[in-house]
């Protein structure tokens, strides 16, 4: 590398030397496999690292959509040879007013398309760091809400037995509690939950049923799931319903406003959210709904609610969460594609989930070592990566 001048910022200097320092091996093994499987381009194609069917990254507008084009895993035994299994969570049975995050996944994965795995600033490269299988979708049940849960806390149980960091791709947050449930049966100890939200989402039952306002009164029911290791941060407005807050009180969750974090500062906000998760706590689970931020920035979500988040406040947030301890798994809520204009709400969906990996990478928290699984004993499956490192 050659002499760097002085009129770099700190992270444009750390982001432009870092680059340096990644390897290229896996996108090379990527072209080599793209020429094979693709055939080499037609004669006239100068570039001859492009084959005759778009095979791997390129171009971002072409190819079958999973998450990051990574692998679909059809058999999903084998989910633990890969650092991160992403599965969708197809369900809007929970929703209050707005439905159609059945189509959530759908919506994640299209516009997931549009990235790259190498961050800038981050100084990461996904291809290089770890490995992704996309499992596809839960089989869902649109008009049972309790058969949906066991379903989900079936299949994260199984991901997250297998050493393989689950990415689930929600769904209305009525799934984080099953979520959770299919956590924290392998936690030998206390599970903690990190929730971004402009919702509580901790009263017993709304509509005489377990729907997406509920899910942290059913999840601090479970012995190893206290409510004293729930962080909700950006709660706030006119959608936060009192039966929800009296819970929380007496359950004793710790709730930070959006003001809160930001007069703070996120970093210290961070800190505190940490703090809170962790305390006693052997595993952290990350929920993420979008409607934590602001209305203008995820207009298809079911509850839009002013006054939350600017993205640069919550990805900075979510940095410093990522890179201070690893991870549990990360759900991401509440995306729902039919409202959604010009695929921003998914777009700041999928962000949060590369963002996410890309500072567990970057701390060394992926690929997990094996046996590292936050709270648990050795992983079932046979982590490829992870015996490697
Ligand atoms: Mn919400």
């Amino acid at each position: 590398m050659g002499h760097l001048h002085d009129h770099y910022g700190p992270e444009a200097r750390y982001a432009v030397e870092r680059e340096a320092a990644l390897p290229d091996t896996m996108h090379r093994r990527e072209i080599e496999r793209g020429l094979e499987y693709g055939l080499p381009g037609a004669e006239s194609i100068v570039d001859r690292t492009i084959p005759t069917f778009s095979r791997g990254e390129l171009p971002h507008f072409a190819g079958i959509n999973t998450f990051l084009k990574a692998p679909y895993v059809e058999d999903v035994r084998r989910c633990g040879e890969y650092d991160v299994a992403v599965l969708g969570a197809p369900f809007d049975g929970g929703t209050t007013y707005r439905s159609g995050t059945r189509f959530g996944p759908q919506g994640i994965r299209k516009i997931s398309a549009l990235y790259g795995p190498y961050s800038f600033e981050l100084g990461v490269d996904l291809r290089e760091s770890i490995t992704i299988a996309d499992l596809g979708d839960v089989f869902t049940i649109p008009a049972n809400i309790e058969k949906t849960f066991d379903q989900i806390s079936k299949a994260v149980s199984h991901v997250y037995a297998s050493g393989a960091f689950p990415v689930v791709l929600g769904g209305d947050h009525s799934i984080g509690y099953p979520t959770v449930r299919g956590i924290a049966e392998h936690v030998q100890g206390n599970v903690g939950i990190i929730h971004f939200d402009r919702h509580v989402d901790t009263q017993e039952t709304d509509l005489d049923e377990r729907m997406h306002t509920t899910p942290w009164f059913h999840a601090t029911d479970i012995p190893n799931v206290p409510a004293k290791n729930l962080v909700q941060i950006g709660i706030g407005g006119w959608q936060a319903p009192r039966p929800g807050v009296k819970v929380g009180r007496e359950r004793g969750t710790t709730i930070m406003t959006v003001t809160d974090c930001v007069e703070m500062g996120i970093e210290a906000a961070a800190e505190r959210a940490l703090e809170v998760a962790w305390d006693g706590a052997e595993a952290v689970w990350l929920s993420f709904d979008v409607d934590c931020l602001d209305a203008a920035f995820v207009p298809g979500t079911g509850w839009p609610e002013p006054g939350g988040f600017l993205p640069r406040e919550v990805l900075k947030f979510i940095q410093l969460i990522a890179g201070a301890r690893p991870l549990a798994g990360i759900e991401v809520v509440e995306c729902a594609p039919p409202y959604d204009n010009a695929e921003i709400t998914a777009l700041i969906a999928t962000r949060v989930i590369c963002d996410t990996l890309g500072c567990l990478v970057r701390a060394g928290h992926l690929p997990k070592r094996a046996g590292a699984r936050p709270g648990g004993p050795e992983p079932t499956g046979t982590n490829v990566n992870a015996s490697q490192a």
